[in-house]
């Protein structure tokens, strides 16, 4: 969703870096983009005011056809998923409050911007956007306006005071007109991080807008807000009054991970990066950490996993694997959560599944599970996520920064952190080897082009079906939620033994459907295939063994539990070019964003 990227230096950055460096979060999803920059006092002859750049549709288009360069020293710049307001020049950020004085950019939703606006119009103050985001900007200018001696701790009270005002979530970062080369932050529910370089900072709501600058950051904490500068860095907390320390650390990460390299798509890349999932997620697990997971949950009353999209998808794997072990799971999305919040107990377990560690829904969810006294485990891929933050305790999936908005190697990696907790739990130890061979045939050129060919046979149908039995229902669903992500064919997925419940009634001659047959549903899989048979459909096997009812046959061998892991591979790759041949951009889908910040 919305991103922030902001530079402060003595170092000038020129306006096509500023948004080259602000296009490195357009995997969050975006509709809009702007930049805004302090038009420098000329030696005190001309007041000091702010230049705007907003544009609808995509930075790439705007750099190659438009983009007049400029030399800044301080500049914020915004990427904007619209939420409040269409998506329209005028609702673009940064927002120039009406006075002139504070240029702003938001990421979060302000949940009583109703109620703000009513206040500021009450006096007069002009808006020029439908945005809840123009009320900050506003309420700011208003604020430091009744300020008598406006100094940097005047304005920092005056902050406070606006922050204490604001409902909702957000990560801010704005520049007022007395201290052009200052930028101020607050954050509270969405992410926000400072990158601190050689007489330079940055403020972003991702630390790979920087990376290859500074690996030195500070990642801001909820109720946090302060300023920095070209040497400054200065924080407060909503919930203390001293000031907070300013506490630096080196991350370990690199550009080069987000680099594209020789692939044409992020989700290509990502699908073919599978391969390390066994090494990464699997063999690098802390095994204390594992260990001391498995014991709380065997200790526990019950399980309850709390994830949204993809997520929730291994999460049910997940479930599934921890019933067969006699746990009591059970798996909620984390936008219903609040409908089982009565149910909680203090001695369940809440596991948070998220690949951002940004997810709305899943942070209410923790908040509501930690008043209800339970214990919250996250497992996600970003360290030092919100989710990561709020949880007793973490287990990384290691899966690497994933940039196509659609969930490819986060979720094996999920379902592969759930194998490892099922091995622990029951004794039982996990084929790596022959899982790591498996991965590596179905992702390499010969899988690939016969999936090329099976997606030229169906790139033009209305609708994909997708069935599974046991734990092959979660892969049906996530192999739905791929196809129509991306290539935007109706996809549906369900449990084999619903069919004649009410899908059987949409099958038509041709109509695709996909079975993931594994040897303990089989008889009753394929018997399923055969009621679609005889109504016409083409029917396309994942399984170890071909069948005479398949029209196309995907080949994935089968080893204790690895089903889910492996079958949903074939499938990333068939939706990918489903893509391809409909002419679409699959790392970036239309409506959809990556990091899904508001809920
Ligand atoms: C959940 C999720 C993803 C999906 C998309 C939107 O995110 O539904 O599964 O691919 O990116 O968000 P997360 O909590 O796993 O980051």
């Amino acid at each position: 969703m919305c991103g922030i990227f902001s530079y402060t230096g003595k170092n000038v950055l020129t306006s096509h870096e500023l948004l080259s460096r602000l296009q490195r979060l357009e995997y969050r999803g975006y509709d809009s983009f702007g930049y805004g920059y302090v038009i420098n006092d000329r030696k005190g002859k001309n007041k000091t005011g702010f230049e705007t750049v907003k544009k609808v549709g995509k930075v790439s288009d705007y750099l190659t056809e438009n983009h007049r360069d400029t030399e800044l020293k301080t500049a914020v710049s915004h990427t904007r998923w619209a939420t409040h307001g269409s998506v329209t020049e005028a609702n673009t950020h940064p927002h120039v409050s009406y006075d002139g004085t504070v240029c702003l950019v938001h990421n979060g939703v302000i949940e009583n911007h109703g109620q703000i606006k009513t206040y500021l119009l009450d006096k007069d103050i002009p808006f020029a956007s439908d945005t809840d985001t123009e009320v900050i900007s506003n309420l700011l200018a208003y604020t430091f306006n009744q300020i008598v001696n406006l100094k940097q701790t005047e304005r920092m009270a005056g902050l406070q005071t606006c922050l204490r005002q604001i409902k909702g979530s957000y990560a801010i970062a704005f520049v007022h007109t007395d201290m052009p080369n200052v930028i101020y932050y607050a954050k509270k529910g969405s992410p926000l991080v400072i990158g601190r370089g050689e007489s330079e900072k940055y403020i972003s709501s991702d630390i790979y807008t920087f990376i290859d600058k500074t690996d030195n950051v500070m990642y801001l904490s909820d109720g946090d807000y302060g300023y920095i500068s070209n040497d400054t860095c200065v924080r407060y907390n909503l919930n203390d009054c001293e000031t907070q320390p300013v506490n630096w650390t080196v991350v370990n990460a690199t550009y080069d991970q987000v680099e594209l390299g020789d692939y044409q798509h992020y989700m290509i890349k990502e699908i073919c990066e599978q391969q390390n999932v066994i090494d990464n997620t699997i063999r690098n697990q802390n095994p204390v950490e594992l260990g001391n997971i498995v014991s709380k949950l065997t200790t526990c009353r019950r399980v309850v996993f709390s994830a949204c999209g993809s997520s929730h998808y291994s999460s049910m794997v997940g479930a599934d694997l921890l019933r067969s072990q006699g746990v009591l799971a059970e798996c909620v999305l984390s936008s219903e959560f609040k409908a089982h919040e009565q149910s909680l107990h203090a001695n369940d377990l809440i596991i948070c599944v998220s690949q951002s560690g940004e997810t709305a829904d899943i942070i209410e969810s923790i908040n509501i599970s930690k008043a209800r006294g339970c214990s919250v485990i996250s497992v996600v891929n970003m360290p030092n996520s919100t989710i990561d933050r709020l949880s007793d305790s973490t287990l990384y999936v290691n899966a690497g920064p994933e940039l196509c908005v659609l969930s490819t190697k986060s979720f094996t990696s999920q379902v592969a952190m759930f194998l490892s907790i099922w091995s622990k739990l029951s004794g039982e130890s996990l084929p790596l080897d022959a899982y790591e061979n498996s991965i590596f045939r179905l992702v390499a050129k010969s899988t690939r082009n016969a999936i090329r060919n099976i997606a030229e046979d169906i790139y033009t149908k209305e609708h994909v079906y997708c069935l599974g039995r046991g734990e092959q229902h979660p892969v049906a669903l996530e192999a739905a939620l791929k196809i129509k992500e991306v290539s935007y064919i109706h996809a549906e997925g369900f449990a084999g033994g619903e069919l004649k419940h009410g899908s059987i009634a949409l099958i038509e001659p041709g109509t695709p459907c996909i079975l993931f047959v594994t040897k303990q549903h089989e008889l009753e899989l394929l018997a399923n295939g055969a009621e679609l048979k005889s109504r016409g459909a083409m029917i396309i096997g994942v399984a170890e063994n071909n069948d005479e009812l398949f029209d196309h046959y995907i080949r994935v061998s089968e080893f204790a539990k690895s089903g889910p892991m492996l079958q949903i591979i074939p499938i990333q790759l068939l939706a990918y070019n489903l893509a391809l041949l409909r002419g679409l951009n699959p790392d970036k889908p239309r409506n959809l964003a990556k990091s899904v910040t508001v809920k």
